[in-house]
């Protein structure tokens, strides 16, 4: 276990609740390195190898309670932003961010009901019911964006969950085609068995994205095809198989602040955290049951960043849905609050996004850089659909 020294010491150094006398605005870099070298480098290890995997435990949380977590979140903005900050920057540093192209590989036609999904067969939105994209249409857009910068490619399908087949295998294959492009993969692809997980970690695939959406409490307002423990279940079986998750939420959709608080403390919940949290604001479509929802104050938003980045400090917290409506500002409060991923790509699932160039001239204007690609595993051989 001690082999992994690399990823415990960034918690190690993030958390100092299992060292007495030191707080976390108190670990400037000089001091973290010392640290570190103190409690890992032969004769200078100052506490015995259990000791120092009670400090490595201790420094990742997954017991938050929803009383603690709304406290968070209803901080005062500056107090919250800037907790949120000195933990980001402990474990990420300030300077690079995720660019995460998004395609829908099958748009529309799906028969479950979420009530803020304009690709449900139960509402009437302007989205057809789209076939599932060839294999060579798909790679050649995972092509133009890895040229304009993106290091990530996701893949949707409108479907309530996976069924075995022709289509399925043609997903698998784009999945090793992406991957064979040097892009971390990420699908998804509603609910999955233990078999159909197990596949895709076979062909490659670095994350599966399955949002919570929101709180149990508050699920059966928006969604009655499915339960909140079915959304539980495919993450169970995508973590079984080795799969990163991707999992988060969206706000704007009448909940309360309790609601999110509860949905953040769940995801923080999961031993290891997600690798990935995408936070949505709803886009409100027409012709969807929350087509008058009022757009979420930016600044909700902000918190919710920053919440995620305090319960979940290794997490990629990424700035998603929604984006497209924020101001330059709010985007940047937003990266200050710990957000270090973007959906990169003029375009969603079916709505717009920010165009490209906007984002890396802001990007270029804070000082930030796109992320390289996160692929250590070894990629399987691509074959053609
Ligand atoms: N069908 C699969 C599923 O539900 O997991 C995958 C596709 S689904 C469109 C992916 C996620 O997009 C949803 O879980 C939801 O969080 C987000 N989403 C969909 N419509 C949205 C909207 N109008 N506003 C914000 N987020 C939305
Ligand atoms: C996620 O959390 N947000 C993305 C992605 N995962 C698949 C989807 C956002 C969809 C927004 C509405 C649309 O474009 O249809
Ligand atoms: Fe279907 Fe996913 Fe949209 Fe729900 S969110 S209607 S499961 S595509």
């Amino acid at each position: 276990m001690l082999g992994n020294l690399s990823s415990f010491n960034r918690k190690t150094i993030c958390r100092n609740d299992g060292l007495p006398g030191l707080v976390h605005g108190d670990m400037v870099p000089p001091y973290r390195d010392a640290l570190r070298h103190l409690l890992f480098h032969g004769h200078h290890n100052l506490l015995s190898p259990e000791s120092t995997l009670q400090v490595m435990s201790d420094a990742i949380r997954h017991d938050w309670s929803t009383e603690e977590t709304l406290a968070i979140l209803q901080s005062p903005l500056l107090d919250l932003v800037q907790r949120a900050r000195t933990i980001h920057s402990d474990h990420h540093g300030n300077d690079s961010v995720q660019l995460a192209s998004l395609l829908s590989l099958k748009t529309g036609g799906c028969s479950e009901d979420c009530n803020y999904c304009p690709q449900s067969v139960h509402h009437s939105t302007n989205v057809g019911n789209g076939d599932l994209m060839a294999y060579d249409q798909v790679l050649d857009t995972a092509r133009k964006a890895r040229e304009l910068g993106a290091s990530r490619f996701c893949m949707g399908a409108a479907w309530r969950q996976v069924h075995d087949g022709e289509e399925f295998d043609r997903v698998l294959n784009m999945v090793r085609g992406v991957g064979a492009l040097g892009m971390e993969t990420c699908v998804t692809l509603g609910m999955l068995s233990q078999d159909q997980a197990r596949r895709l970690a076979e062909a490659g695939l670095t994350a599966y994205n399955h949002n919570l959406d929101t709180s149990p409490e508050y699920y059966n307002k928006i969604i009655s095809t499915r339960d909140f423990e079915d959304r539980m279940e495919t993450l169970r079986h995508v973590r079984e198989a080795g799969i990163s998750l991707c999992v988060g939420g969206i706000i704007g959709m009448g909940e309360s602040d309790r609601d999110r608080a509860r949905m953040l403390e769940i995801l923080a919940g999961l031993d290891p955290h997600p690798e990935s949290v995408p936070i949505n604001a709803l886009v409100a479509v027409v012709g969807t049951p929350l087509e008058n929802r009022p757009p979420v104050d930016p600044l909700d938003l902000v918190r919710m960043c920053a919440t995620a980045r305090i319960l979940m400090p290794e997490s990629r917290v990424r700035l998603s849905a929604g984006r497209h409506q924020l101001s330059r500002e709010a985007q940047v409060l937003c990266f200050l609050a710990g957000a270090n991923s973007i959906f990169y790509g003029e375009k969603l699932l079916t709505t717009a996004n920010t165009e490209c160039e906007e984002d890396r001239r802001l990007l270029r204007e804070l000082g930030l850089s796109p992320l390289p690609p996160d692929v250590d595993k070894p990629t399987p051989a691509t074959s053609a659909a």
